[in-house]
């Protein structure tokens, strides 16, 4: 069994999609075994996004995700980081495929709805963000 975070955005809290994209998920086989709705600090955001610090994007992107609670939850599941990663699209919204999350309901590259874990490490790291007990 594999574990990865995912977090719905405060765009997808604001505009109502938090059942519809939990639905996703369990219908693409994963197991929800942890869940969560909080709003970011600022610094727990900029730990999250870390490896971004020196993008152009960095600062909107912590404003973007502190503007409201996100859903944060842990899924699990044979291969849980590719599988999610494939149900939440490219990053891009524009770019991400018909059928995904980000695909269905993005709006733009900041504003895309959802995040999942990168790699199992990322994933380890994220979960201990989220979730430290
Ligand atoms: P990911 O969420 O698909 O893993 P990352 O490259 O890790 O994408 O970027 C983290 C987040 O930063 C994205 O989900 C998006 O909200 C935001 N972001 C990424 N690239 C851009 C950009 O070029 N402009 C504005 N925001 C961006
Ligand atoms: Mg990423």
């Amino acid at each position: 069994m594999e574990r990865t975070l995912f977090v719905i955005k405060p765009d997808g809290v604001q505009r109502r999609l938090i059942g519809q994209i939990v639905a996703r998920v369990e219908k693409a086989g994963l197991a929800i075994t942890a869940l969560r709705m909080m709003s970011m600090s600022r610094d727990m955001a900029a730990r999250h996004y870390e490896a971004h610090k020196d993008k152009p994007f960095y600062e909107g992107l912590l404003d973007y995700v502190t503007s409201g609670p996100v859903v944060a939850m842990v899924c699990e599941g044979a291969g849980a980081v590719n599988d999610l990663r494939a149900l939440i699209g490219a990053t891009d919204p524009a770019k991400a495929g018909a059928g995904t999350i980000r695909g269905d309901f993005g709006v733009d590259v900041t504003h895309n709805l959802v995040h999942a874990s990168d790699s199992p490490e990322s994933a380890s790291r994220e979960i201990a963000l989220f979730f430290p007990d």
